[in-house]
Formats: C-alpha cells, sequence, structure tokens
C-alpha cells in the first residue's frame, strides 16, 4: 500500500484511527496505572537530587547497553576484547564507555604528570613533549571510526555469531581533539632518508607498528581527548596514536615513543599478526586500509521486528578510503536494492547513519547492505573475498552481512550461498 493521504486516512479509519495499534507481536508488559489518563507513579514525589551522581550514567533501564564479550574470544581479561553495542545507538558517535576496548596486556594506568612522549631517529632534534607541551600546538577536532582489522573475523567460514554487537562491535566512532603530527614534526624537523615511523606503546604488551611516512603528515593525530573528555583509560589516556581509515591495531595506545627510520621496522604485529594468508601459503602483509563497510542495526538478531507495519531500517556505514557516497538496502536477498537515506554529517573515514523505511507484512526477509564510498569502491560479498584470498583470512572482511527475518519477526545471522 502506497502511503498517500488518502490511503491513510482510508486506513486509519479502518483500524479505529489509531495506526500504532497495529501491534501484533511484542508482549505489552507496561503497568497500566502508570498510562494515560493517570497520574504516573513517578508525579507524585520528588526525583533524587543533583548532586547524587555527580559523573553522571544512563537510565537503570538502559543497563543492558553495555560493552559484550564472547567468552571463547578472550584469552584473559587483560588481553581481551568486547564489542560495542551498535545495535542500541543512534546517529554516529559512539559514547565513551561503549566504545569496544582491545588491549593485549590490559590497560595501562598513567598519571598525566609523568606522561611523556619521545621523538627520535630520523629527525633534526630528538624531542620530548609532554601533554601540556602537546596542548600548545594548534588543536584539530575531528570524527573518525576506529576499527579492528579483526572486526567480523569469526564469520570468515560462515555466520558464527548471531548478534550485530558481536559480528561488527569492533568498531568505534569519537571525535577527537588533538595535534596534527605533522605539525609536531615542524618542531623536530625531519631529515630526508625518513620514510617510516615505528610508533610504539607504553603498555606492558610492547605494541609496536611501523607506518609510512606519507601517511603521518596527511591526517594522523596524536590525541588527548574523545567525544569533548578526556581519553578514557581503556582508550590509551592520556595519548594516544590516531590513524585515520587504517586497522586498529595501528592505533597505539598509551603512545611512548615515535621513532623515525628508513625502512619498516618488521615488528610481530605487521609480520605474524595482522596480515592476510592466502590459499598458496603466502600472507599479505601491510594492508592498512579498512575499505568500505556498512551494517544494518536495526533489524538485527538483537532488534527483532515488533509490529507489521511501516518499519524505520536503521544501520551505519563507513570507509577508510574516504566518504561514504551511497547505501542500497536489499530486503530479498540481494535481487532488488533501494537506496538508503544518508544522514548528515557525512565525514571522510567516519561512520555514517542510514535509514529506511519499508512495510512489513509478516513475510520472510533476508536483509542485507552494501556501501560505496567516493572512490567508487563497493562493498562485497563474502564470496568475491574468497576467489581472492581464500578462506584463511582472520583480518579485513568487510563483506555484506545477511539478517534472516522470519515470520515471527525473530531475526538471525545467516549466509547464503
Ligand atoms: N599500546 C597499545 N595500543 C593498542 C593496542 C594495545 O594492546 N596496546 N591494541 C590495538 C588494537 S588491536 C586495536 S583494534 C585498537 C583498539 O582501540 P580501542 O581499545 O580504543 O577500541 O588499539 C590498538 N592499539
Ligand atoms: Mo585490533
Amino acid at each position: 500500500m502506497k502511503f498517500s493521504r488518502r490511503n491513510l486516512i482510508k486506513s486509519l479509519a479502518a483500524l479505529g484511527s489509531v495506526g500504532f495499534s497495529t501491534k501484533v507481536l511484542a508482549q505489552d508488559k507496561s503497568n497500566p496505572n502508570n498510562l494515560p489518563p493517570n497520574l504516573p507513579e513517578w508525579t507524585p514525589d520528588l526525583g533524587a537530587g543533583v548532586d547524587e551522581n555527580p559523573y553522571g550514567s544512563p537510565s537503570e533501564f538502559e543497563s543492558n547497553v553495555i560493552r559484550r564479550n564472547v567468552p571463547w574470544l578472550t584469552a584473559s581479561s587483560q588481553s581481551s576484547v568486547n564489542f560495542t553495542p551498535l545495535q542500541d545507538l543512534e546517529g554516529i558517535v559512539t559514547p565513551n564507555g561503549l566504545c569496544f576496548e582491545r588491549h593485549h596486556g590490559g590497560v595501562a594506568e598513567i598519571n598525566p604528570t609523568d606522561y611523556r612522549l619521545m621523538v627520535n631517529g630520523l629527525v633534526n632534534r630528538e624531542m620530548i613533549f609532554s601533554i601540556e607541551d602537546l596542548k600548545r600546538f594548534p588543536q584539530v577536532n575531528k570524527f573518525y571510526f576506529l576499527e579492528c582489522a579483526a572486526n567480523g573475523g569469526m564469520e570468515w567460514k560462515g555466520a558464527q555469531l548471531n548478534g550485530c554487537q558481536y559480528t561488527f562491535g569492533m568498531v568505534h566512532n569519537v571525535q577527537y581533539t588533538g595535534v596534527k603530527l605533522s605539525d609536531l614534526l615542524r618542531e623536530t624537523g625531519l631529515k630526508p632518508k625518513a620514510k617510516w615511523v615505528l610508533a610504539e606503546g607504553s603498555d606492558t604488551s610492547g605494541m609496536t607498528r611501523s607506518i609510512p611516512i606519507e601517511k603521518i603528515l596527511d591526517d594522523c593525530l596524536i590525541v588527548w581527548a574523545m567525544n569533548g573528555e578526556a581519553l578514557r583509560p581503556e582508550q590509551g589516556y592520556p595519548a594516544r596514536l590516531v590513524v585515520p581509515g587504517w586497522e586498529g591495531n595501528m592505533w597505539i595506545k598509551w603512545i611512548r615513543r615515535l621513532e623515525f627510520g628508513d625502512k619498516p621496522y618488521m615488528t610481530r604485529e605487521e609480520t605474524s599478526k595482522y596480515t592476510d594468508l592466502l590459499t598458496d601459503g603466502k600472507a599479505r602483509m601491510f594492508t592498512w586500509v579498512m575499505e568500505a563497510k556498512s551494517v544494518v542495526t536495526s533489524p538485527s538478531p538483537e532488534k527483532p521486528i515488533l509490529y507489521k507495519g511501516t518499519q524505520q531500517l536503521r544501520g551505519l556505514a563507513w570507509s577508510g578510503k574516504g566518504k561514504i557516497k551511497r547505501v542500497d538496502v536489499s530486503l530479498d536477498g540481494g535481487k532488488n536494492w533501494r537506496t538508503a537515506q544518508l544522514h548528515a554529517p557525512i565525514m571522510t573515514k567516519s561512520l555514517v547513519r542510514f535509514t529506511l523505511p519499508f512495510e512489513w507484512r509478516g513475510e520472510e526477509l533476508l536483509i542485507q547492505s552494501r556501501a560505496m564510498d567516493e572512490t567508487g569502491y563497493v562493498q562485497p560479498y563474502i564470496q568475491d573475498l574468497q576467489k581472492i584470498r581464500g578462506k584463511n583470512s582472520i583480518y579485513h572482511n568487510n563483506s555484506i552481512a545477511t539478517w534472516l527475518v522470519s515470520k515471527s519477526g525473530k531475526v538471525d545471522n545467516v549466509r547464503l550461498g
């Protein structure tokens, strides 16, 4: 049925005028005493005072909106990962307490007074910066997504984890405040032979990665704040490296040193981990860019369809190569596609929100979303990735997922073909 005004009025009349009373599947757990026209129970008495919770936390009724982990993926609570609850978020900002965490040696506890960033190697002047020194440089405020290269890694061999949070939640999107490395490096100067940077963390894991100088000078940042407040300890307090659009592993947290050299340092994280093992036994190295990807966050396994009638499909798209240009959505497993609405702001290397209204009459659906970025790159199916990379991969799975909606409104993660 088309939503022409005449049809709408006709159908409202048929329903006894309340279009929203078509609830068919949801269990209504409301307390009737609190519903109109009654005075609800929270009105007669005064509410809590302002000073009872000086930092502030979400409503107790939102207590299910939390980071979650998968026990079999967690070696220990120090070498661990948890996932952002994408299915419960709106817009594009990931609240600080919900940003997924990945750390290899636990969260370093650093008094910012004792924090220093050292710059050495092929620079004209080796220097050491405190946080206050960093804050004297021109500041930038930028939204960027951070995605772990292993996001979706469990899905290479088939549909494994039945959740939007577990299959896509190793990504967060935050507004960072910090300084451009290109500005900082004007202070130290660079020797002509400087071609690579070794970025080193100060946590127990000794996390180190090599980054080419072009990227460092293009858009990398040293940041001290996220979403308007100091970095959280889990995200690298008091300072971390931001490497826009590139795999999360390179965004060194608790960063202590940048060493400039003339070749890559071939660290553990770039020679054994974070490489892609191909069918011929060779591995791709230095596959830094996180390519275009998207996910339908609702409906999703955690967000079943509760009503027949008009639905607002919601999702997120991102690309490490630049801006998202378009997102198409299919409800029939890829046979037909409709273009979703992208919501401003659409920023480079940032999550973008998309929505698409559709009518649900209780039939089975196979929901997919496909992102395209400004370079013309189109998000692939897993079969396309496997043709080139085989089935040994763990990292860089940016393929299209399929959510099966059953007649009951239940949603499951499935693999087609
Ligand atoms: N020093 C240090 N930096 C690190 C890590 C770490 O264990 N130690 N983990 C890396 C990995 S694998 C990822 S995906 C991101 C995760 O950042 P987040 O915890 O803010 O989500 O940080 C990266 N930076
Ligand atoms: Mo990662």
